[in-house]
């Protein structure tokens, strides 16, 4: 008889062969993972931290974050929190939500996540009428999942896993749909994409989706930028999120650097084509603390507002996970406060940071009032699937 593969099994594949796929396409990830690797073992960190990666993929319809929900289903990934980065002080046109495995024994075997992003083509902010039409029929046009595909992760999904062979398949189809296309770039469309938001040019200037980065998590990200720095590699001037301080980290910080340019074919209105590069992949890693509550993130949203020193940090946080879990602030496996519960998702304003340090133009947003209705709700409705919210989860795994 084959050998059965659970839906965490397909996960952990799925996660290990993007991450060969990203390394072929970007050797600078190369680097990442093996500094990432070096600073956690010397600080003796666990398996599932040294496997521990997060992607992030972007679309243009919700059509296609509905094939997406489906696809990563079978991978027993669902769509937790909605992040609007339309709001960040750099605003990117894009909404977004984090696919990912929700209960501790899942996340324990593997806890792969995808912050994935949707263009926001309804906001005429910006998106002028005309354009959001043209935009909108090139992304219909378009198709970036083999419906096979699709049906097949349904399938599996119902069935909890699949065979050795058939897990093979899936996951090598699966990983293929994300590998940057060799096929030529209408430039003029592209150029035009380009004057909005870099990031609608990378969503809709082109015909197929990628991987935009893939994350290892580090223990010490403060080591691993020096580390970085050291290697040549110039990074972004900044560590996104809190400070570096003696105190329990919380939440997420996050620091990156922007991949080299890479060679890609354009088409020009004559029909010719030619070899130019694009530069919008890039490198992150990350380091992640403890979930924080609605009143712990209260907190941190006040902190991060005041100014991200340690010395503003210590104004807001208790500097022990004791006083953390006595004043209600974070979770904790049981409520003792030795067992701290990881934060599995992302932070809008370090997103909205990471996006626009790895461009090269800020997007244009006209002055107005956003006219969209997107929500968590309207997500949710379009694309069929529950989006969970995070701090339901955070509770359920605290007290189981
Ligand atoms: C996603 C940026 C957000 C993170 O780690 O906060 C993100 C993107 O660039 O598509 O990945
Ligand atoms: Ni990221």
């Amino acid at each position: 008889m084959s050998q059965r593969i659970e839906t965490w099994q397909l996960r952990a594949k799925f996660a290990a062969a993007l991450s060969d796929l990203y390394a072929a396409e970007v050797p600078a990830y190369t680097t990442l993972v093996e500094v990432s690797g070096e600073v956690n073992r010397e600080l003796g960190a666990t398996n599932r931290v040294t496997a521990e990666r997060h992607g992030a993929i972007r679309v243009g319809s919700v059509r296609e974050l509905a094939d997406v929900a489906d696809l990563f289903a079978a991978f027993g990934m669902y769509p937790v929190g909605f992040y609007d980065l339309r709001d960040a002080v750099s605003p990117v046109p894009v909404i977004s939500t984090a696919f990912r495995p929700i209960d501790t024994e899942q996340l324990d075997h593997n806890p792969f996540r995808v912050f994935t992003s949707m263009l926001a083509t309804a906001d005429t902010r910006f998106f002028p009428a005309d354009l959001a039409r043209r935009v909108e029929r090139f992304i219909a046009a378009r198709q970036l999942f083999d419906p096979a595909l699709i049906a097949e992760a349904r399938r599996i999904a119902a069935d909890g896993g699949a065979d050795n062979a058939r897990a093979a398949r899936f996951v090598a189809a699966a990983v293929s749909a994300f590998a940057l296309s060799t096929e030529p770039i209408d430039r003029g469309w592209h150029d035009e994409l380009t004057e909005v938001s870099a990031v609608a040019a990378d969503i809709a200037g082109v015909s197929t989706t990628h991987i935009n980065h893939l994350t290892p998590r580090v223990l010490d990200i403060d080591e691993l930028y020096r580390r970085m720095t050291a290697r040549g590699i110039a990074m972004i001037d900044t560590i996104q999120g809190p400070p570096t301080w003696h105190g329990p980290e919380v939440l997420l910080r996050q620091t990156s650097f922007r991949a080299l340019a890479e060679p890609r074919r354009f088409r020009d209105a004559d029909g010719s084509v030619s070899d130019g590069t694009l530069r919008v992949r890039f490198g992150e890693a990350e380091a992640r603390g403890v979930a924080l509550t609605p009143l712990g993130r209260e907190r941190y949203d006040a902190a991060m507002s005041a100014s991200s020193t340690a010395a503003v940090w210590a104004d807001h946080f208790p500097a022990s996970h004791e006083d953390m879990a006595a004043s209600g602030l974070a979770y904790y496996h049981g409520a003792d406060p030795t067992k701290p519960v990881v934060y599995e998702d992302f932070l809008p304003a370090s997103a909205a940071g990471i996006f626009r340090s790895n461009l090269d133009a800020d997007t244009q947003v006209a002055e107005a009032a956003d006219n969209s209705d997107y929500s968590l709700q309207w997500m949710a409705g379009q694309i069929g699937h529950h989006i969970h919210d995070p701090y339901e989860l955070y509770e359920k795994v605290a007290s189981s």
